[in-house]
């Protein structure tokens, strides 16, 4: 017989111009959550959407692309699912860690941070390693919370927490957001640490403006409250 009281699964995705990983990724996700919707924002003009929508995916376009944040807050509120994983699409975060962070939800925690800087991964350059511990001290600091990293993509939300705040979309750091505010609002947390892979194709990531918003959205109350 079915159980009603199964949590339902989506893995959230934003993408631009990673042709080169998505089937990849797409795979993995499949692999450990079979039952899962996996649901792409996509702003690519590569082959990313067609590629993501042949290995299974919904794709919902945004184009002309609109920036991290309000791909990412479309993706989220856009997501079935009763839990909801994010992931970056370059093959840089480990997929088999997907039922850990369900299985965490499903014990009560209403958001699963993950860290990717308990020791330098191999693929993080030395600058990024020490920027992410310096925001997440700053964080410490300031809110009291202890994380070692607020800038993660793979983290685990669930559906209710999503919809309970209205997001600051635009701009950069969006994960930053995300984490801090959910525990303002005092949703329960926890935080695990995860494996960092190298990347496949290029980043987007623009370090200045990223750290500028960063540090909006730890320090300026409009962001976190
Ligand atoms: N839809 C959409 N996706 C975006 C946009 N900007 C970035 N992305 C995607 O967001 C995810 C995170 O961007 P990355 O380039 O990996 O940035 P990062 O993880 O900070 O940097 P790396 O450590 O180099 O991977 C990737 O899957 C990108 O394809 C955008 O404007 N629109
Ligand atoms: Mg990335």
């Amino acid at each position: 017989m079915e159980n009603k009281n199964k949590k339902t699964l989506s893995v959230v995705m934003i993408s631009m111009n990673e042709e080169k990983a998505v089937a990849a990724v797409i795979k993995d996700i499949r692999a450990v959550a079979t039952d899962a919707e996996i649901l792409l924002v996509d702003s690519s003009t590569d082959k990313t959407a067609e590629i993501a929508q042949e290995n299974g995916a919904k794709v919902i376009k945004q184009y002309p692309p609109k920036g991290y944040g309000r791909a990412m807050v479309l993706a989220l509120t856009s997501a079935s699912g009763d839990v909801v994983i994010t992931l970056d699409c370059d093959g840089t975060y480990p997929c088999e860690d997907i039922p850990k962070l369900f299985n965490l939800i499903n014990e009560g925690y209403d958001i699963v941070n993950t860290t990717r800087v308990e020791k330098r991964p191999k693929a993080m350059p030395y600058e990024n390693f020490l920027a992410n511990r310096l925001f997440a001290f700053c964080t410490w600091l300031r809110h009291g919370i202890k994380t070692t990293d607020v800038h993660s993509g793979m983290r685990a939300y669930t559906k209710e927490l999503i919809h309970s705040i209205d997001w600051n979309a635009p701009g950069l750091a969006l994960p930053v957001e995300l984490f801090i505010r959910s525990i303002k609002h005092g949703y329960k947390y926890t935080e695990v640490p995860i494996k960092y892979f190298e990347r496949i194709g290029n980043t987007t990531l623009t370090r200045f403006d990223s750290t500028i918003w960063t540090f909006k959205r730890i320090f300026c109350k409009k962001y976190y409250l």
